[in-house]
């Protein structure tokens, strides 16, 4: 049976994606690294370090360990620059339906992101005081496709991971949940998540009784 409900957090609640790559744009124009919008394809659910690793390679670039930490935290700055503005207005279509409806049938949410910034972006868009748990990059020592972040999130709310779904936007974000024994449910490019339980577009396109009917499972 179903009980817990874990949601990624970039790509799945907001569109996040956008400013990440807005930053990370920045600092490849300075380094002169060719940077578009298919290299930041790559980015998705992967952690900071990990993206400026990619970046580098895409350049071929090999920097200092010291200008490492410094690119990193320049791009987080600029990052929390745009996460700064955001509000309620970026939530994606009908995640807050959706929440909603999951409160009313006392399913437990949680949240299941990469990003350490995650707390900060759920509170500007209003959402935090949904989650019954919020694992992010602050608690997690092992990346996407490793099941940690999602393994801890069921540990916090005292459930078993049979009884969690998982929705996420990210091939790693869906082969973790699938890891940790959770059904997963793509958000997005049906050919992209293709290793999900189920996939959708987006939230609009998943109905309470299908909610409903994953309790039952
Ligand atoms: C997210 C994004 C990634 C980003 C990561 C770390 O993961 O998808 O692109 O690199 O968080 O973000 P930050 O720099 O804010 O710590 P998720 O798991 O929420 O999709
Ligand atoms: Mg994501």
């Amino acid at each position: 049976m179903i009980t817990t409900y874990i949601f990624d957090l970039d790509g799945v609640i907001v569109d996040t994606a956008k400013y990440h790559y807005l930053a990370w744009k920045k600092l490849a124009d300075e380094l002169e690294i060719d940077f578009t919008h298919e290299h930041n394809e790559l980015l998705k659910g992967v952690s900071r370090v990990r993206s400026l690793e990619i970046i580098l390679k895409l350049g071929k670039k090999e920097i200092l360990t010291s200008d490492f930490e410094r690119f990193l935290i320049q791009k987080n700055e600029d990052y929390l620059k745009y996460i700064d503005k955001m509000d309620a207005s970026e939530i994606l279509p009908d995640v807050l339906g959706k929440l909603k409806f999951i409160k009313s049938i006392n399913g437990k949410i949680v949240l299941g992101s990469a990003s350490k910034n995650a707390k900060p972006i759920l509170q500007k868009v209003g959402l935090i005081e949904f989650f019954d748990a919020i694992v992010d990059g602050n608690d997690v020592s092992k990346a996407k496709p490793d099941p940690e972040v999602f393994l801890i999130g069921a540990q916090k709310v005292n459930v078993n991971p049979l009884e969690c779904v998982v929705f996420e936007d990210a091939v790693a974000g869906i082969q973790a949940a699938n890891i940790a024994g959770m059904l997963s449910i793509g958000i997005g490019d049906k050919a992209t998540l293709n290793e999900a339980d189920y996939i959708f577009t987006d939230f609009t396109q998943i109905t309470n009784e299908f909610l409903q009917n994953l309790e039952n499972n």
